[in-house]
């Protein structure tokens, strides 16, 4: 097995709120440096949310992602990833706005419909800076996150008419046998890339049992069709992204799924995960690939054939 593993830096996402630490990348500068950064440490690919400038509210505006993708585009070679998982309530056609203009090399992809619960969090926050983030977390106790058939149906098309690859968001074993009828209507070319993520409240939890499940059913279903990597949220980013890192896959770290370095210690940026992970793959004899072996790896089509 080669020693490349990818890391991909979730930069900012739709889950946490500002209030929960200083370090959340808002504005399209800083997202864009908190990206760059992430690169620099070792990052091949980002995963991309915007939120609004003032407030950090998620956003789905085209006009903040062409923001926050030309800045990076402009200093780094790293591998754009746009989310269409969006933010809480935002529509299909709002989750899709920024990837049909922008035409990334790599889109999220959620792979079914889930409980997605966030007001657990809620417990944590002492006080709240901003109106909307208290209601937010807690209208999830009633909350669907909605990736019907036909959802799913209308986003690969979208991507693959122009050329972006889906990052499969798998959260439980049931999204494998969705994306394999998927593969059977043929809107999926391999090699398919998997997002195998545990510990979103509504999907799998977080175990190596639950890991080598996602693993052995997608060899089941996929043979040596794909390529996968590992998201475990909150505190199990790094050993679970370990372990994954062990048996051959990519790893997810970032601020999107997890705000801390250690237990108690808050991540001062994404490249403080980034450098964390690179570390243990160096001292396992692993190393971070580059974005030129990423884009090798999952055959994107290039920087070039993007809008950015
Ligand atoms: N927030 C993660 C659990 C997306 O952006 O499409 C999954 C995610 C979804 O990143
Ligand atoms: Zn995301």
């Amino acid at each position: 097995m080669p020693p490349e593993r990818i890391i991909n830096c979730a930069v900012t996402g739709a889950i946490h709120v500002p209030s929960q630490t200083p370090y959340l990348p808002i504005t399209p500068a800083q997202i864009a440096a908190d990206a760059i950064a992430a690169a620099d440490a070792g990052a091949a690919t980002v995963h991309l949310h915007a939120r609004h400038p003032d407030t950090g509210q998620p956003s789905s505006d085209p006009e903040l992602f062409a923001d926050f993708c030309g800045r990076i585009a402009a200093q780094s070679e790293v591998v754009i990833g746009i989310t269409t998982g969006g933010g809480l309530g935002m529509t299909p056609e709002q989750r899709l706005a920024a990837v049909q203009r922008l035409q990334p090399e790599l889109a999220s992809l959620n792979m079914g419909s889930i409980n997605f619960g966030l007001f657990p969090m809620k417990d944590r926050i002492a006080s709240y800076q901003h109106e909307w983030e208290a209601e937010y977390l807690e209208m999830t106790r009633d909350f669907v996150f909605r990736n019907t058939f036909r959802d799913c149906d209308r986003m690969l098309r979208l991507l693959r008419d122009v050329g972006t690859k889906p990052e499969l968001e798998c959260y439980d074993i049931g999204h494998l046998y969705n994306t394999a009828h998927f593969v059977d209507q043929g809107l999926l070319e391999p090699p398919f890339w998997f997002q195998f993520i545990m510990g979103v409240l509504g999907g799998i939890g977080p175990s190596v049992e639950n890991l080598l499940h996602f693993k052995t059913t997608a060899d089941r279903l996929f043979g040596s069709d794909y390529v996968w990597s590992v998201l475990a949220a909150g505190k199990h980013e790094m050993s679970l992204g370990t372990v994954g890192a062990v048996l051959g896959g990519a790893v997810r770290v970032g601020l999107e799924d997890n705000l801390y370095l250690s237990k108690g210690v808050l991540a001062r940026s994404n490249a403080d995960l980034v450098a964390k992970m690179q570390r243990i793959l160096n001292e396992l004899g692993l190393q971070a690939a580059t974005p030129a072996q990423a884009r090798q790896l999952l055959r994107l089509k290039g920087r070039s054939q993007t809008r950015f």
